[in-house]
């Protein structure tokens, strides 16, 4: 087997390495996950409860652990990582309560009646990015555990500390061999097994809509189900009527939270013409304000880019001569730093404004009205998240009737609650995770007549 070395990207040194599973031994998981699934569908319903309660309880009592793995293996902001670690447990105990409520119906049908029951789909297969390694895991492994079925999570190549961690958790928490399992790796080793082997009966990917659309073509081979939660590049609308001094003093951290790396990062900002030089001059010192540093200080609001690949790549998009408005700070020597970076104005054909950067660079445009904002806002093949920002309801709910995304906030930029759908709309994705609904869809829906004459 071959090694991974894990590098802290806030100083570049090593921080642990990780065995990298061949094709071979993710064949070895899938069997074992088949052979626990037929236990683990048949645990009691109230039982599995209590199993994923535990598990909760036990990500609980070691949240400053996984905390401190993240900002070493991820370089998260501690407070962020915190909040991950402690996510993860409210996404189990969320889905807890499950189990005992997948009830199907009873439909009455002459001479008899049809009852629905709400099966496992089977083995489901978990492809975790390196952006947010530990709420990405939870979304797809709470709902699906709890439906009764077994789990092999891969985490990304870059980021596997947590999801190994958790999956030790699951484990002393008493979650039977072959439940939960995690196989770090390489997703054309690894992953791509889990798209290829019959047995894996779900595919649940989130990552870029590159990768995602040959996973997709993957599972099209074996009519495979498949969630999608893929790139994004979301506007924030600030109309006229807006206040102002809110919506400049937030847009920072609706771009620049986890340095950007965030499907939901709102990296377009189009702002009405009218109000364009007020929002900026508030917007500047916001920006140059974001906390970029040390990730294991708390107050660090900013910490680096993943890689040194990756810092290449965000860089590309600022080149010599790109119209920088202004920055922020980032701090010199070791760690895959970028300043946050504001460009404006920008052509439409700028690969900084039609692209998702991934990183901490934002553009801005001016819009003449409500209606060209809808337009541009609508003139990319994303649509996942974005924000209004206006003091007129109705206008608000229109505008964001009329925004192609899946999920959008009105004065405010938050995308995610565990307790409400989450997916994209285009080339964002497929399928919704999160909210009450989230365990049918890892089962199937299984039609029963019993005749009664
Ligand atoms: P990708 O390069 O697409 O990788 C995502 C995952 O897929 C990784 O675990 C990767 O493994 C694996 N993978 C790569 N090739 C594979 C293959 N042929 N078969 C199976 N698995 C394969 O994305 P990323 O760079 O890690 O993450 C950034 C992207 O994710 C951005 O586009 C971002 O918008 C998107 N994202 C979307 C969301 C939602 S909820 N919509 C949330 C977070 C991120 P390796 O690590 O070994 O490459």
């Amino acid at each position: 087997m071959s090694e991974f070395t894990v590098l802290n990207p806030a100083t570049e040194l090593p921080v642990t390495t990780v065995t990298q599973p061949a094709a071979a031994d993710a064949d070895a998981a899938i069997t074992r996950a088949v052979a626990a699934q037929e236990r683990w569908r048949a645990v009691a319903p109230g039982e599995r409860a209590g199993m994923l309660r535990r598990f909760a309880a036990a990500v609980d009592a070691h949240v400053d652990e996984l905390a401190d793995l993240e900002v070493a293996g991820s370089g998260h902001p501690i407070g962020q990582a915190r909040w991950e670690a402690g996510h993860v447990r409210d996404v189990l105990l969320y889905y807890s309560a499950a189990p005992e409520r997948l009830i199907g119906q009873q439909i009455p049908v002459p001479g008899g009646l049809n009852v629905t029951f709400h099966e496992p789909v089977g083995v489901v297969g978990l492809i975790v990015p390196w952006n947010f390694p530990m709420p990405i895991l939870a979304w797809g492994m709470a709902p699906a555990l709890a439906a009764g079925n077994t789990v092999i999570a891969k985490p990304a190549e870059l980021t596997p500390l947590t999801a190994i961690r958790i999956g030790e958790l699951a484990a002393e928490a008493g979650l039977p061999d072959g439940v939960f399992q995690v196989m770090p790796g390489k997703g054309s080793v690894v992953g791509q097994r889990l798209v290829d082997h019959p047995a894996v009966r779900k595919i649940v990917f989130t990552g870029s809509t590159e990768v995602g659309r040959e996973i997709m073509a993957g599972c099209a081979r074996q009519i495979k189900r498949l969630t999608l939660e893929l790139g994004g590049k979301s506007a924030n609308i600030v109309l006229a009527d807006a206040d102002l001094e809110r919506a400049a003093a937030t847009a920072p951290y609706a771009v620049f939270d986890n340095a950007g790396q965030d499907c939901c990062a709102r990296s377009r900002i189009l702002v009405q013409r009218s109000v364009l030089d007020r929002f900026m001059e508030l917007f500047e010192p916001a920006v140059k304000g974001v906390a970029v540093g040390d990730p294991a200080q708390a107050g660090t609001e900013m910490g680096p880019l993943i890689s040194a690949a990756h810092r290449r790549h965000v860089a590309s998009y600022v080149p010599d001569g790109a119209p920088v408005a202004f920055r922020g700070s980032a701090p010199d020597g070791p760690g895959y730093w970028f300043p946050p970076t504001v460009l404006a104005p920008v052509g439409a054909n700028d690969p900084a404004y039609t692209e998702e950067v991934f990183g901490p660079v934002v553009t801005v445009t001016p819009v003449e009205d409500e209606a060209e904002a809808i337009a541009i806002a609508n003139d990319t093949p994303y649509g996942l998240s974005g924000s209004i920002w206006t003091s007129n309801v109705g206008r608000a709910i229109r505008v964001a009737r009329a925004v192609e995304s899946g999920n959008l906030s009105v004065n405010s930029h938050s995308s995610v609650r565990y307790w409400t759908p989450f997916g994209g709309f285009k080339q964002s994705g497929l399928g919704r995770e999160l909210g009450p609904d989230a365990p049918d869809a890892f089962t199937e829906t299984k039609n029963v007549f019993i005749a009664t004459e």
